[in-house]
Parts: structure tokens; sequence; C-alpha cells
């Protein structure tokens, strides 16, 4: 009998396709048995390809005999009853971000598998599996920077559907940059601030696009976040920490340098998150089959995905009210602390011109 891990994969968009392919052809140990999607063709299309079995209702996918453990990579907005559906049946489940849509009930989560005494959710923040990020991470983690003092961040996408708004971007993109701080730093996100600046003219009207957003962390650390998602060219996320004993940087993007007799030199740009991260999930895949055989996670807890989801909630209200908002998580009973500073009255330069005899 085989020791696959049998795994239930909901929602096979592009990124649960992209699973589901991994699951099915670079991953060791590891079966799709059930596929589920709301569009039960593409559920089809994609269970055919690896022998699965289509099932159209994903809380009956999570509770399927055949079913050891549970990816999920539907729409966000599902994820909360899928989710939970899995700690009730108290089976291994890898969530792609976000955890949940708003902090409660992603706090909820964390309260109830920690009611249960075991580790079943990771939070898929693929980032922490980028063989660079690792080695930064580590890097940080030896001390080899001294104490971080400014991280600096570069998200960028080529082009992206009309339905990211700037809180979208915030809630979808950013979130990237919050858990892969959280993880290189190793400390909470204090507070949030967004400045949006001149917006491309490609972006639809009324979307911030590009937009800064700096983070403070428990230490004093400060992080800026470049994040456009529009701008034509490439797939490029880069990141420097800026330490007390140097600074570090990845995301260089080199791939094939090319010099030429004709006096040219250049490289070829990363298109997609598939050519840049492709790896990273992989390993992340990897080993989370690995860990959830042995009964436990491998990389971003429940926890983390929480942390996220309040961090960017945050992110959001820095965006409406123009201010910097200040977060602390909260175990017990409340959930986080999420609250905008005043918003100071500015000063009023004297009018030097004016006053010129
Ligand atoms: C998308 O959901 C991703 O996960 C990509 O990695 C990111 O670059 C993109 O901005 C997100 O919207």
């Amino acid at each position: 009998m085989s020791d696959d891990l049998r795994v239930a994969v909901l929602g096979v968009g592009v990124m649960g396709a992209f699973h589901v392919d991994a699951l099915s052809n670079r991953v060791r140990g590891a079966k799709v048995t059930v596929v589920n999607d709301f569009l039960t063709d593409k559920a089809a299309e994609v269970a055919g390809k690896v022998g699965a079995r289509v099932e159209a209702d994903p809380i009956a996918a999570v509770n399927d005999p055949e079913v050891d453990a549970v990816l999920i990579a539907s729409s966000g907005d599902a994820h909360q009853e899928q989710v939970n559906a899995c700690l009730d049946r108290g089976i291994p489940t890898l969530c792609e971000k976000p955890l949940t849509t708003d902090v409660s009930s992603a706090y909820a989560i964390v309260r109830k598998e920690r009611a249960l005494g075991k580790q079943l959710i990771q939070v898929g923040f693929m980032r922490r599996f980028d063989p660079e990020y690792a080695a930064l991470q580590k890097l940080i983690a030896d001390g080899g920077l001294g104490k971080p003092l400014m991280t600096h961040c570069v998200h960028r996408n080529p082009a992206i559907g009309d339905h990211f708004t700037s809180e979208f971007m915030i809630r979808d993109s950013v979130v990237h940059e919050v858990d892969a701080v959280r993880f290189l730093l190793a400390e909470e996100i204090t507070s949030v601030e967004v400045i949006k600046g001149a917006a491309t003219s490609s972006a639809p009207h009324g979307v911030h696009d590009p937009m800064l957003v700096i983070f403070e962390t428990e230490s004093g650390a400060i992080v800026t976040d470049e994040i456009f998602v529009r701008t034509g060219v490439a797939y490029e996320v880069r990141t420097e920490v800026v330490g007390e004993k140097g600074s570090a940087f990845i995301g260089l993007d080199q791939n094939l340098q090319l010099r030429s007799t004709d006096g040219r030199w250049g490289g070829k740009i990363t298109p997609s998150f598939v050519e840049r991260f492709g790896l990273a999930y992989d390993i992340e895949l990897q080993r989370w089959v690995d860990a959830a055989k042995a009964g436990t996670i491998d990389g971003a807890s429940a926890w983390d995905g929480y942390a996220a989801v309040a961090v960017c909630e945050a992110g959001v209200l820095a965006l409406r009210s123009g201010v910097k908002v200040h977060v602390h998580l909260m175990g017990g009973s409340t959930v986080a602390s999420i609250e905008p500073e005043e918003p100071h009255a500015g000063i009023q330069a004297p009018d030097l011109e004016g006053a010129w005899p």
C-alpha cells in the first residue's frame, strides 16, 4: 500500500492548478486524490490530468475518506469556513494567504488550533522557502549584519487585473512583505503608514499604484515597501536589509548576463512569479508534505497568518485615513488593537517671499 499523503486541493485557479501539478509531478510522497472548484469544468480539467476525483462541495472534499491533508487555494473569502472544517476534522492544511479576510476570524483559528494541542495549519507564505530569503534570514539570525536598522523592499508586477484596487494591493501583494519582514527580522510589525503618490496612467481611476508603505517594528527598525503592480516591465521583488555591521541585498534578478561584440550588454528580465518563486513553491510543498506526514507543520503558522491579516487590516486603515496606524497583536480575548494616530495639524510656513522688502 502506498504511503503517499492523499491531498484534496480546494480552488484550482492559477495557484491551485500550479500546486496540483507540483504535488503530482515534482513533490515526493503526495498524491492529489480530490479536486474542488466552484467552476466545475475547471475542476474536471485539472483533476483529469492527474487522475483525481472532482468533489463539488469543498466541505465534503475536506471530509472525504480518501483525503489525509488539504491544500486551500480558493479565494480568500472562502478560507474561514474551509480552514475551520479542516480543524474540525483535525487534518493537516496548507492555506494560501490570506488565512482569512478579517482579524477576529483569523485569531479564532489560532485559538481553535491551540485548543486542539497540535499545529495543523500552515499558511502559504512561499518566500520563506526561496533560497535567497532563507540565506538572508540566516545571515541576520547569525548576527552577520549586526542589529538590522532599515529594510527596503520593492514589489513590482508587470500587469494585474482591474480588481486590484489600492486596498487589494495591500491585502494581496503587500501581505508578502509583511510576512517576509516578520520572518527576516523575527519581530512583530507595530505600525503602518501608506503614502500615495502620482498613479501610473494604466491604473484604473482612483487606484493608487504605486504606493509606498512604511512599517515600524518592535525594535524600532523602519521598513519601506514600494508596491507597484502595473509597471509594464517585469516581476521584480527585491529586499535590502541595512544593519549596524553592513547591508545585504536579494532579488537582483541576475539571470544570464550577456556581453556581445556589438557593444551591448544585458540580461533577461523575470516575467512572472513562476520564474521568480517557482522553486520556492516546490520546496514549500515538499516540506509541507513531509511535515504533514510527521504530524506537524514546517513554515508560516496560524499565528503568522493572523499577524499578517492584522497588519494588512491596519494598512487598509492607514490607506483610508492617511495617518499612521498602530498595531498591537493580542493573546487572550482581545484580538488586536489597530489604532489610527491623531492627525497632526501641520505647520503653517511663514510667507518669506511676501515678507521680503
Ligand atoms: C499575488 O497574489 C502573489 O501572490 C504574487 O506573488 C504577488 O507578486 C502579487 O502582487 C499578488 O497579488
